[in-house]
């Protein structure tokens, strides 16, 4: 992918443990490269269909200037979510923070942090049968939304009937395509406190609730941690799931199942 890099920015700001630093305030030096197609601004010579690196120079000095954190890696993370939400059409950032000043009484050059996110979509299932069940999943997306978890494409809702063996009352179901940068692990805590913030509460297994956010697949990522596993283990298996997807990516390819979503609703117990 082409990149655009505004190679050690300097910034006079007010980061660190001690409080020493955050009165004084100290050298802090940013490397950014931020990933995304140029071909177009290249073509017309539009600066708009690209970032202007020097409105974005002074952006960082800014925002760098704005607060006073502990860790140079919750400034790098703070930028980057900025600098995602002011130039969407930025896929990928790496930025590096240095601290050459770093309180450190040995003779080193520079202490610093890289964090690099990368835009990608991902499916995620929602799902309600207690309450206003249309008012939950509405509040969820909402939700969502302000934890820059944007949607792209929505599913109808549609009322289901419990799967899984639990006699409760009937679902309201639906799927959305959504873009984040938000790592697959944080997608899913974000997800997870979404689900506390609406009233949660964990019993049964499959058993009623108020919202449940699963996610379904992440691009063609397989994830298998203690905590996720991608895709989720029962698309495949639940007709309340695939009819949702059949009506936003009837054409996406289950990359366990290396199967169309169109051909598992063909397969799948209705
Ligand atoms: N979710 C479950 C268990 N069973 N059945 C339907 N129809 N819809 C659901 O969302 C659902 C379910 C566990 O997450
Ligand atoms: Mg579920
Ligand atoms: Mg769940």
């Amino acid at each position: 992918m082409d990149q655009l890099r505004i190679k050690d920015l300097e910034v006079y700001a007010y980061h660190g443990v001690f409080a020493a630093e955050k009165e004084l305030g100290q050298r802090f030096v940013l490397d950014l490269i931020l990933e995304y197609d140029m071909t177009r601004a290249a073509k017309s010579g539009d600066l708009t269909a690209s970032v202007h690196y020097g409105e974005l120079a002074q952006e960082l000095v800014k925002w760098s200037q704005e607060s006073k954190e502990d860790l140079i890696e919750t400034l790098a993370y703070k930028l980057i979510d900025r600098i995602f939400l002011a130039y969407p059409l930025v896929r990928k950032i790496s930025l590096e923070v240095k601290k050459p000043w770093a309180p450190v009484p040995l003779p080193l050059d520079t202490c610093s942090v890289r964090l690099q996110r990368e835009k990608y979509t991902a499916f995620i299932g929602l799902g309600s049968n207690q309450g206003d069940k249309s008012a939950n999943l509405s509040a969820a997306l909402e939700k969502m939304a302000e934890q820059n978890i944007r949607v792209l494409q929505a599913s109808s809702c549609i009322e289901t009937e419990p799967w899984g063996g639990v006699e409760q009352d009937p679902f309201l179901n639906q799927v959305v395509e959504v873009e984040t940068w938000l790592n697959p692990e944080e997608l899913m805590q974000t997800l997870l406190a979404i689900e506390e913030d609406l009233g949660r509460v964990r019993e049964i297994k499959w058993g009623p609730r108020v919202i449940d956010l699963d996610i379904l697949y992440i691009g063609k990522q397989e994830i298998f941690s203690p905590d996720l596993i991608v895709p989720h283990p029962y698309v495949a298996e639940r007709a309340f799931v695939l009819q949702s997807l059949l009506e936003i990516a009837p054409h996406f390819v289950d990359p366990v199942q290396k199967k169309s979503i169109r051909k598992l609703w063909s397969e799948v117990e209705k």
